[in-house]
């Protein structure tokens, strides 16, 4: 059904969506291509929420030549007044003939409206060329509208012989400095980072955005931009002075004890949230703690914590993609290892499928998918 002129105009529409992916959350990423004839006479993407859409900005490039014309959009257009007016109206005002889309929206709001609207106008529509590629551009968006939490990526850095930290737990640094910057890239696509408080403890890390690391032309407006920060903290040891609590951008910490309350007064007013949490055996409840994060809009967890928290939330089948980073080193047999997980039989252990795997500097940066087969 899709010819290769399709593939290559959704192909440029998704190159478009991309360069909106480190911006435009809360909302997805998106492109829009216009073609005439056998000519592209419109591009856009979604810059920031709040700002025009895709198809919107495609338009207004095209002016008259969308008439008659074929729209090749990464995400079905929209049929509701959101932030700005429906882009479906928009398409059919502007008389396009014919709109190819790479995926209908999740969002309930939209959901298979935008193409009844555009049907009804007497536009031909096609749905789900190159698919697989624009949901991978908003696995966030697409998670957080489909089951309420958020996409949860982990990033884990080891050594050859998979161990992250030694029995001190010393471990910076085992990856080498082109690694560290694409975890910086890893943070700035995340709505929020989630570190657990043997982290802040043992490095006092920021676990910000910091520019000169960062090496993205957006790296002003990133720096303004910057992710929640979220410590998981049962019993509030996070001490107020911090990096984590008096870096730039938000903080939250999660506890689930009530006694510490001279501990909560320090870190509020040192500007943290507090938030108390249902607890286990005094562990906090991870699937409650990501159901809040939904209700700030986050679509993208980055989990950069050590093995136990790691363990934990893979244990509980709450880690969505393993991205491990793995260094040209050998920590020996007293370091830790990748995930704290004691399972005793092979009947235990958790498949992966293992999507990508490049070299980052001197190290490979693996990406990985737990397997639910
Ligand atoms: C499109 N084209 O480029 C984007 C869409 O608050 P608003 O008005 O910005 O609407 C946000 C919603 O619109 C978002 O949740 C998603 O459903 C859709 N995003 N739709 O037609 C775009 N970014
Ligand atoms: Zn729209």
């Amino acid at each position: 059904m899709a010819s290769a002129s399709d593939h290559l105009y959704m192909s440029r529409a998704i190159e478009l969506a991309r360069k909106g992916c480190y911006t435009a959350r809360p909302n997805p990423c998106v492109g829009c291509v216009i073609v005439q004839g056998d000519q592209v006479v419109g591009e856009g993407y979604h810059q920031r929420a709040g700002e025009p859409h895709a198809e919107v900005h495609a338009l207004a490039m095209a002016g008259a030549q969308a008439q008659g014309a074929t729209a090749y959009v990464t995400l079905e257009p929209c049929s509701h007044y959101g932030r700005t007016p429906p882009c479906a109206e928009a398409l059919i005002k502007a008389g396009v003939a014919e709109v190819v889309i790479a995926m209908q929206d999740p969002n309930p709001q939209v959901a298979g409206h935008g193409i009844k609207m555009l049907e009804e106008a007497g536009i031909k529509t096609r749905v789900g060329v190159m698919e697989a590629e624009a949901r991978a551009l908003n696995s966030g968006f697409i998670k957080r509208m489909q089951t309420g939490r958020p996409h949860v990526r982990c990033k884990l850095a080891m050594s050859l012989d998979g161990r992250t930290a030694m029995a001190s737990g010393e471990s910076q640094w085992i990856t080498g400095p082109e690694a560290r910057s694409e975890v910086q890239r890893l943070r700035a696509l995340s709505g929020a980072i989630v570190t657990g408080v043997g982290s802040i403890l043992h490095d006092d890390s920021a676990l910000t955005l910091r520019e000169t690391e960062l090496n993205l032309p957006d790296a002003a407006e990133l720096l303004q931009k910057q992710p929640l920060r979220v410590v998981l903290d049962s019993r509030l040891q996070t001490p107020a002075d911090a990096r984590v609590v008096t870096g730039p951008g938000d903080v939250m910490i999660f506890c689930s004890v009530e006694a510490a309350k001279a501990r909560k007064q320090a870190l509020e007013a040192a500007g943290a949230e507090v938030l108390m949490l249902d607890s286990h055996d005094g562990r906090i409840n991870l699937e409650q703690m990501l159901e809040i994060l939904v209700t700030k809009d986050i679509n993208d967890v980055l989990l950069e914590t050590g093995a136990t928290l790691a363990g934990a939330m893979m244990q509980q089948g709450l880690v969505d993609e393993l991205i491990v980073f793995m260094a040209p080193t050998l920590m020996g047999s007293g370091a830790r290892p990748l995930l704290e997980m004691p399972f005793t039989s092979m009947s235990e252990k958790l498949n992966l499928n293992i999507t990508d795997i490049r070299a980052v500097g001197n190290d490979w940066k693996i990406t990985a998918f737990p397997n639910n087969d």
